[in-house]
């Protein structure tokens, strides 16, 4: 019992203080390599017995642009039906083939998402990732964006 309840804890402490940026898929690789997997997977249960719901994060951007062009990022961020207006922080992170990263922090843009304009000026595929904390959740999934 007292090893669940550390591995639950590592869990929470993982999710809490999960640094957002540079390093992070490194460190995430490391994680799961330890038998954390099956923690996540009861952390996971144990909040939907208690009806708490994920935190969400809808990346919206166009697959491709021309170089020079203006895109727009947004992301809608949600619990559960509740689109959440009061996130701590969404700050973009863009990150080009050299691995070289940028940081923008959005706004809400007072009716769903957290929005940003961005000119891309090279060609090349771009990471983007919203790093997203709210309601004590962080979230931050990845899509990419091709620059012709
Ligand atoms: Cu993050």
């Amino acid at each position: 019992m007292k090893t669940v309840k550390f591995t639950f804890l590592s869990a929470l402490l993982v999710l809490l203080l999960g640094a957002c940026g540079i390093g992070e898929e490194k460190s995430t690789g490391a994680e799961t390599s330890g038998g954390q997997e099956d923690s996540h997977a009861e952390h996971g249960d144990m909040e939907s017995d208690k009806g708490v719901h994920p935190l969400e994060v809808d990346l919206q951007l166009p697959e491709t642009s021309g170089s020079g062009e203006e895109v727009t990022i947004r992301s809608i961020v949600t619990m559960g039906d509740e689109i959440i207006e009061d996130a701590d922080e969404v700050k973009y992170e863009i990150v080009n083939e050299a691995g070289e990263s940028e940081m923008i922090l959005a706004e809400f843009d007072g009716e769903e998402s957290y929005t940003i304009k961005k000119t891309f000026d090279a060609p090349g595929t771009y990471k983007v990732t919203p790093h997203t904390t709210a309601r004590g959740q962080h979230t931050m999934p990845t899509k990419e964006i091709t620059v012709e």
